[in-house]
Order: structure tokens, then sequence, then C-alpha cells
């Protein structure tokens, strides 16, 4: 199969921008090899969907978060089937890259570092360039984009890579950003990001639960009843729950 092929069935998928990286010019210094995830790898297809602006801009975290819910359900499911297709037409391997979790959880990495990383696999597909923010701006759809990619034995060439500086450094993003993650540039402040996007992750579970064991039964009902608990509940069977994306939001490209 040829780069117009794969196109051709990924974008009849709903998918927005499809990319090809020979697996050379994929340079993610912080990442695993990606040999050690298909030893013959030799490109990868990395795919971008437009999220949906009305929900990512929204004030009500929780219509953006149910949104990111069904960005990253197509853009496991488009992996899925572009890896199948690869297997099947061409009798090579093929591995769909999860656009989330899972992610190798040890004390060093703490969950943030994935097995590819999806925004410099859409630099080196040419799909994109690193603004301000740190994340990957495409030249048609801006910020408002989800990435997924899929690696492969076959041998695609790399895309050309996009070459203006598309960031306007308008600053908006590192002004919007609620934790102040972005002000040093180059650098985004894992735990300052994480206390305020993932109010409900495992920090927030430990100290919960810490400090209800600590209570007496009175007070450890009304814990029971608070919001907050429930929440933390919630997030236990949805997964990474996220409740801020401004610096995706305030981004100006791509709006036009
Ligand atoms: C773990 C993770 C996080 C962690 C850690 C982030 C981090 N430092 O990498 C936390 C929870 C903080 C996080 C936050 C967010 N994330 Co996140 N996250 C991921 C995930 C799962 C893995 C990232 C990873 O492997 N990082 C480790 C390595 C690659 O990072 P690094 O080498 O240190 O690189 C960092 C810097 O050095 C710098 N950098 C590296 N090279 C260069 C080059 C230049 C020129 C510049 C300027 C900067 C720069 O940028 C990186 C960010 O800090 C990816 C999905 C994936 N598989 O890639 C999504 C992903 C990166 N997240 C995404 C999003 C949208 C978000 C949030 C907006 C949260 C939300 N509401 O969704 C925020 C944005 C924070 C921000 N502005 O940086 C999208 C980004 C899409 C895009 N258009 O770029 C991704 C790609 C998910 C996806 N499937 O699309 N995320």
């Amino acid at each position: 199969m040829d780069k117009d092929q794969v196109s051709e069935f990924t974008l009849g998928l709903g998918v927005d921008i499809v990319g090809f990286a020979a697996i050379d010019d994929y340079q993610s210094p912080r990442s695993p090899d990606p040999r050690q995830i298909l030893p013959n790898v030799r490109s990868m297809v990395v795919v971008g969907f437009r999220e949906i602006r009305g929900a990512v801009e929204s004030e009500f975290p929780r219509t953006a978060m149910a949104c990111r819910l069904g960005s990253l359900e197509i853009a496991r499911n488009a992996a899925f089937r572009i890896s199948r297709l690869l297997e099947k037409e061409t009798r090579t391997k093929a591995v769909p890259i999860a656009p989330s979790y899972p992610l190798e959880m040890s004390w060093e990495t703490k969950g943030t570092v994935a097995d590819v990383s999806l925004r410099h696999a859409a630099v080196a597909a040419g799909l994109a360039v690193f603004g301000r923010h740190n994340l990957a701006i495409n030249p048609e759809l801006g910020t408002q984009v989800i990435y997924s990619a899929v690696l492969s034995e076959l041998p695609f060439t790399s895309d050309e890579p996009v070459e203006q500086d598309l960031c306007h450094d308008c600053n908006l993003c590192v002004e919007a950003c609620p934790g102040r993650a972005l002000d040093e540039a180059g650098k985004t402040e894992v735990v300052k990001c994480l206390r305020i996007s993932q109010p409900y992750g495992i920090n927030a579970v430990i100290r919960y639960f810490s400090q209800m064991l600590e209570k007496p039964k009175e007070e450890q009902l009304r814990m029971l009843k608070d919001p907050f608990f429930w929440d933390l509940y919630q997030a236990s069977f949805m997964g990474y729950t996220y409740m801020c994306n401004r610096c995706v939001a305030v981004c100006p490209l791509g709006e036009e």
C-alpha cells in the first residue's frame, strides 16, 4: 500500500488530518524507543481530529470533558482500524498507539511519559509545530486537535515538515493558565498543571481518604455526602478527568 491509499482510507474514517513519518525522524528524547514496542518499526501514520469548539471553549468543564471522551474514543477507534487495514493488506505488523492512557506508571515518570509522544509524532509527520503552550499547532486547525498514531513496518517516508513558526507568541495561553504551569518557556510544569486540570486525580484521592480515616464517624458520613466524594467516584471509572483546557481554548490559531 502507498501513502495515498492509506490516506484515502484514513480520511474516510472521519480523520481530519493525516501524515507520515519515517521512524528515524521521530525524535522525542524523553520517550522510549518505539522499537521496544514494534522491533521492525519503520514508520508512523499520525492522525488528528478537530475537537468540538463549542465544548472545548465552554465555561462548563464537564461538557468539555464529555467531548474529550468522544474524541479519544474516535481516535482510538481510527488507530485500531488503520492498523487492521495495514496488517490485512500488506501482511506486515502494525501497532495502534493510545491517544491517552494506559501509560507507564513508574515512580520516575509518574504517568507523564507515554509510550509514543503524539506531539513529537505530529511534528515528525509534517502535521504540526510546537507552540508556546508546548502543544502541537496544525497550520489549518490550530491547537484544538487530538492526535493518535499507528506504528508500521512499512517504509513510509516522512511528509514535508511544517517550516513556519505558527505560534504568534500572543501569550494568551500563558496568561490563561490558572496553575501558572506555562510560565517557563519550553516546559509545562506538570504538577502545577495537574493540580488544576485533574482535581480528582490520585493525589486528591489519597488526601481525601487519609483525612476521612482520621475523622469521627459522624464527620465521615458527612464526607460521604460531599459532592467532591462523588466526583472522585465518577473519575474512578471515567479515567483521567480533565477539568481545565484553558491553554487549548484560548489559542486563537485555526479559527479562520
Ligand atoms: C502525560 C500527558 C500529559 C501530562 C504531562 C504533559 C507533558 N509534560 O508531557 C499532563 C497531565 C500535565 C498533560 C496536560 C495536558 N495535556 Co496531555 N498528554 C499527555 C500524554 C498522554 C503523554 C505526553 C508525553 O509523553 N510527555 C512526555 C514527553 C514527550 O514530554 P517532553 O519530552 O518533556 O516534552 C515537553 C516539553 O519538553 C515541551 N517540548 C518538547 N519538545 C519541544 C519543542 C519545542 C519547540 C517546544 C516549544 C516545546 C517542546 O513540550 C512537552 C510538554 O511539556 C499525551 C498523549 C501522547 N501519547 O503523547 C497527551 C497530550 C500531549 N495532551 C494533550 C492535551 C490536550 C493536554 C491538556 C490540554 C489537558 C486537557 N485538557 O486535555 C494539557 C495541556 C498542558 C500543556 N499545555 O502542556 C494532547 C495535546 C494535543 C495538541 N494539540 O498538542 C495530547 C497529545 C493527547 C492527544 N491524544 O492528543 N498531558
